[in-house]
């Protein structure tokens, strides 16, 4: 028993993603999407831009021409279009008072530029969200998660093209209205801030279709119009749900400098405010002036539309949520820069933290910091949408699988939470990524695991698919129900 006091009210959960974990890829009208065709494999960055690294048309055609369900993981899934509502009892066995996921845009609007709804797809998800309500779980639903439809990506290269703000406030309107009595938490684009790091899953841009000098400004340009997009379907939100709360959602990597030299601090200080860019401009409602001085610099030329930045000033995001995993180190020693590990850049080693089989520095002190950080910056509430250790788990002969690691990982992380609430940092609550095995986003695997929940199904696609407790589905059931004083 521990003397952590967590608000009354406070949103304890799980999270995932529809493109991890739905599969029927192809079922009841859904149309391809980016995430169907993707193998990670990208990293774009941004001071040392390497386009060969990111998802070429060539791949895209080679994933289209290809039915082989086993070489594109997400297509299957953990089938969570069948089986949602045994994972939902799973859930409220746990007694999560929420679950983020997110809805996938080529269910509703196949193609992207359809005028109607497919509306199998939008009874999917009123099935699910009305059950996720039965068992008393409160949505919380990202529009956006690195899926948009494939032919919006054909088109016109992704958000490159002006038009798929358009197509995206059809498809944000349509589901306001549909699911306007079941959801008041929403996000627009997950982890926003990745589209440099990610292009094709994040933005729907196969960079190969651009001329090499001209890539980053399309990047950009891309970004602002998913800054629009997002401003302008917080303004839908709000005519069509009074009461309903927008979050923005980054992954906040927060950087160290790796000694106290004050070069490495005025780097590590560039750094974090590089990655705060992006909710800076959601809070905020403006672009700072660091970034347009870049610009300047680098000969990008942004266009924006009359208007577009007035309407990014006007709607501006409720909530603050982000994703964390792990810290960074900002080095000025260039050599010891950029190490890329998985779909976040590790950087330099912190050799005070211990790491994931991934690499990933494991970090809890930093997510005290984090939220201390972001509630001084931005006074809103905020909400930890994404955390959580990947890792291989054993199936014991008996079935059971002891995963302490993950308990260790969760009570330090909750405990770094409560920490921070103490500070009077106001977090609205806290949803664990991956609470039932789904496929990797970077790995494509099913290996990499997260969950509370087991879910049989190897990296090749065999297995049952059946759902299993582990150790750690007991202890956060533990810790929900006496509201994080039992750790
Ligand atoms: C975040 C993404 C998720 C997710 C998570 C873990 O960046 O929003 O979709 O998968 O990272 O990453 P991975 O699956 O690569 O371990």
């Amino acid at each position: 028993m521990s003397s952590v006091l967590f608000p009354e009210g406070f949103l304890w959960g799980g999270a995932i993603a529809a493109n991890q974990a739905e599969g029927a890829w192809n079922v009841d009208g859904k149309g391809p999407s980016v995430a169907d065709c993707s193998l990670f494999k990208a990293h774009v960055d941004l001071k040392d831009y390497k386009a060969q690294h990111a998802i070429s048309s060539e791949d895209v055609a080679a994933a289209m021409a290809s039915d082989d369900i086993d070489l594109y993981p997400k297509r299957r899934g953990i089938d969570f279009y069948h089986r949602y509502r045994e994972d939902l009892d799973l859930f409220a066995e746990m007694g999560f008072k929420v679950l983020r996921t997110s809805i996938a845009w080529s269910r509703i609007f196949p193609k992207g530029i359809e005028t109607e709804p497919n509306e199998k797809g939008l009874q999917f998800y009123e099935s699910l969200f009305t059950e996720m309500r039965q068992r008393g779980i409160e949505p919380l639903v990202t529009l956006h998660h690195y899926e948009m439809p494939l032919h919006l990506a054909q088109l016109g290269n992704g958000w490159c093209d002006r038009a798929v703000i358009d197509h995206f406030l059809r498809f944000s309107e349509t589901v306001f209205r549909r699911y306007r009595h079941l959801v008041k938490y929403w996000l627009t684009f997950n982890e926003i801030d990745s589209a440099f790091r990610h292009p094709f899953s994040t933005m729907g841009v196969l960079t190969d279709r651009i001329p090499e000098e001209k890539r980053e400004e399309a990047l950009w340009q891309a970004m602002h119009h998913q800054f629009v997009a997002s401003a302008l379907a917080t303004r839908q939100m709000r005519e069509i749900i009074p009461g309903a709360q927008m979050g923005c959602m980054v992954t906040r990597r927060l950087t160290y400098p790796e000694t106290c030299a004050p070069e490495n601090c005025l780097l590590a200080l560039k750094d974090n405010r590089e990655n705060l860019f992006y909710s800076d401009v959601q809070v905020f409602g403006a672009y700072p002036q660091h970034r347009r001085l870049a610009w300047q610099r680098d000969g990008v030329n942004v266009v924006m539309e009359r208007g577009d930045e007035e309407i990014i000033r006007q709607y501006t995001v409720d909530f603050v949520s982000f994703s964390y995993y792990m810290s960074m180190v900002s080095s000025v020693d260039a050599e010891r820069r950029e190490k890329v590990g998985g779909n976040l850049t590790t950087g330099v080693k912190n050799p005070y933290l211990p790491t994931s089989e991934w690499d990933w520095q494991i970090d809890p002190v930093g997510l005290t910091h984090a939220l201390i950080d972001l509630s001084d910056r931005y006074r809103k509430p905020l909400f930890i949408v994404e955390s959580g250790l990947g890792s291989r788990d054993t199936v014991e002969p008996d079935g059971s699988i002891h995963d302490d690691y993950r308990i260790a990982y969760f009570r330090d992380h909750i405990l770094a939470i409560a920490a921070a609430i103490a500070e009077g940092v106001d977090v609205m609550g806290y949803t664990p990524w991956g609470c039932i095995d789904i496929v990797s986003l970077s790995t494509s695997q099913m290996s990499k695991r997260y969950g509370f929940v087991y879910v049989d199904c190897d990296d090749n696609g065999n297995g049952t698919m059946n759902r299993t407790r582990k150790k750690s589905f007991h202890w956060y059931k533990d810790v929900i129900e006496s509201n994080g004083a039992v750790l």
